[in-house]
């Protein structure tokens, strides 16, 4: 006999976890009761938010879900902003949430929210266990689907009284993977469009990829001589040195590689949905009919002839595909291997900093300085806003797992994804990047990374605005600035409020030995860089784009 909150914990170590990220609640008292003689690892958080984040980076990096709890209503409401970040990205993760007691349901008890509606169009599933006795049954099944198919957050919404209720519940089992493979007929009919093409180029997006697959990915662009592309906030899928690899298909994307996608004839998407942002709104390849011949890989049915129809669909997962397309030859030498060459030249050309800007630090040569320093397993992180632009432009990717990032563009993720990131690996270096507007929508979890002694460098690109939100004003009404100008605390006397390590520069040759002394302080770090509002793009200033509006 268990209580409700036994056979969670009892489930869950079941399917292999062993840290959950959190915010406590009254409402699930009876899990954290349970979590308390298990080996599982509590991490306790600031805010749901960044709780749920946590959960998602770590659903990125492993493949396994990342597994969050927090309280009902607000809790759950809070929590909603991660939980969009991994249905947006297929990242798997299960949101337990402390539910009202039965008794009250449907009164508007305090607290109260329906799950399944409030999360229905953001989560893969939803569901509410009535019975303790069903919970081994429905945790198993949340862990296969967060991980099947198009990987996914999965919501259990968890009434109070179920959790204290003491039952006699089979054991949970651990779930049970399942893989997608591409049929023989598909890889015959994939050979021959490859070997009839002229201008092939290869996309990879999506998850469900691992540093196995992401070598027999390299090892394939070998033999074929194949240009390979990473769509928006997935270059962790390819090394950037790589003679093959072609750049970033992301937002503001090199106009030569973009014109190299439109010119292809063939286009072999592995993983990936191609949305709006790497498809620069359905331009590089054009929805619903693309005008080149489209080879679509993708672990879920459903999203094959979704956006595009494919000449060729492909229903597995990237690791299942390129295992067994790894064993195919091209008929003869590859005709287009010169061009895949040129390809990689351009995009070595685009990924080089400018060596001057605007004002008195240039982002240019502190972005060459960290190519330098960081070790190629550093893991970097980051949210949404310009800042972003000088790491997905400049930084040369060149592993599996170094990458967290959202694709849903949402402000606020980095610091608590390099929060989780540091927990899951501590050896390995953790950079998170925020503008100023970004780190402040979760910067509290900063204290988590002083609490759990995580030692994760913060660089806050601080330019006193909400620069991205800026330019497009600056560009669509000139002149008229409403809502787009920050005054900030002290980032350096912030850290060390918190109890770690702070760093402020001013001038281009202060970054060097700030972050060394941040990484040699041993404790967590913000590195505020004061940036020029004008150095809002690496090549235009502000007043380039008000001017041209
Ligand atoms: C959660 C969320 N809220 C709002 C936005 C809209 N938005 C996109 S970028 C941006 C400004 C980012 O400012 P900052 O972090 O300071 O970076 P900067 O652009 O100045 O480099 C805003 C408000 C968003 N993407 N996500």
């Amino acid at each position: 006999m268990k209580t409700g909150g036994q056979l969670i914990v009892d489930a869950l170590e079941a399917n292999g976890t062993d840290r959950i990220f959190c915010v406590p609640g009254e409402s699930y008292l009876a899990v954290l009761d349970a979590l308390h003689d298990s080996k599982i690892r509590t991490i306790v958080c600031r805010q749901e938010g960044g709780a749920a984040m946590m959960a998602d980076c770590q659903g990125r990096l492993t493949g396994k879900p990342g597994i969050c709890f927090v309280t009902r209503g607000p809790g759950a409401t809070n929590a909603s902003a991660g939980i969009h970040i991994a249905m947006q990205d297929s990242i798997p993760v299960i949101l337990f949430i402390g539910q009202v007691a039965s008794h009250a349901k449907e009164r508007e008890a305090f607290q109260e929210v329906d799950y399944k509606r409030f999360f229905g169009d953001i989560a893969k599933w939803v569901v509410e266990i009535d019975d303790a006795a069903r919970i081994p049954e429905f945790v198993t099944r949340a862990f296969a689907v967060a991980t099947s198919g198009r990987p996914g957050p999965v919501v259990i919404s968890l009434p109070e009284d179920m959790l204290t209720s003491v039952v006699e519940a089979p054991a949970a089992l651990p779930h049970t993977p399942v893989e997608t493979r591409p049929g023989e007929a598909e890889l015959d009919a994939l050979e021959k469009l490859l070997n009839g093409a002229k201008r092939p180029f290869v996309i990879l997006g999506g998850t469900r990829w691992d540093e196995e697959a992401v070598a027999r990915m390299r090892a394939i662009s070998e033999k074929w001589s194949l240009p390979v592309g990473c769509s928006f906030r997935r270059q962790m899928l390819f090394d950037h040195l790589h003679a093959n690899y072609a750049g970033d298909v992301g937002i503001g994307i090199n106009p030569k590689l973009a014109a190299r996608i439109k010119a292809a004839d063939v286009v072999l998407l592995i993983g990936g949905r191609m949305g709006e942002m790497p498809s620069s709104d359905y331009t590089l390849l054009k929805s619903p009919y693309p005008d080149q011949a489209l080879v679509h890989v993708h672990a879920d049915a459903g999203e094959l002839g979704r956006v595009y129809r494919p000449t060729l669909a492909i229903n597995a997962s990237p690791s299942a595909f390129v295992e067994a397309f790894a064993k195919r030859k091209p008929a003869g030498p590859p005709s287009w291997a010169s061009e895949t060459a040129k390809t990689h030249a351009a995009y070595l050309e685009w990924s080089t900093p400018p060596e001057t800007g605007p004002g008195a630090v240039q982002m240019g040569p502190i972005m060459n300085y960290l190519e330098k320093v960081l070790p190629d397993d550093a893991i970097l992180t980051n949210g949404a806003g310009n800042y972003a632009t000088w790491v997905h432009r400049f930084h040369r990717s060149r592993r599996f797992a170094t990458q967290a990032a959202p694709t849903s563009g949402s402000m606020g993720y980095g610091t608590p994804a390099a929060v989780a990131a540091k927990a899951l690996y501590p050896d390995r270096t953790v950079v998170a990047f925020a503008g100023d507007g970004c780190f402040l929508m979760n910067g509290q979890e900063f204290a988590t990374a002083v609490q759990y002694d995580l030692p994760i460098i913060v660089i806050v690109v601080n330019n006193g605005i909400y620069g991205t939100i800026r330019m497009h004003q600056e560009r669509e009404y000139p002149g008229r600035v409403v809502a787009t100008d920050l005054r900030n605390p002290d980032f350096a006397a912030l850290a060390r409020a918190y109890g770690g390590h702070g760093e402020t520069v001013e001038k281009t040759a202060d970054f060097a030995p700030a972050f060394e002394r941040a990484r040699a302080s041993g404790k967590p770090a913000i590195v505020e860089i004061r940036l020029d509002p004008e150095a809002i793009t690496p090549t235009r200033t502000m007043t380039q784009i008000r001017d041209k509006a």
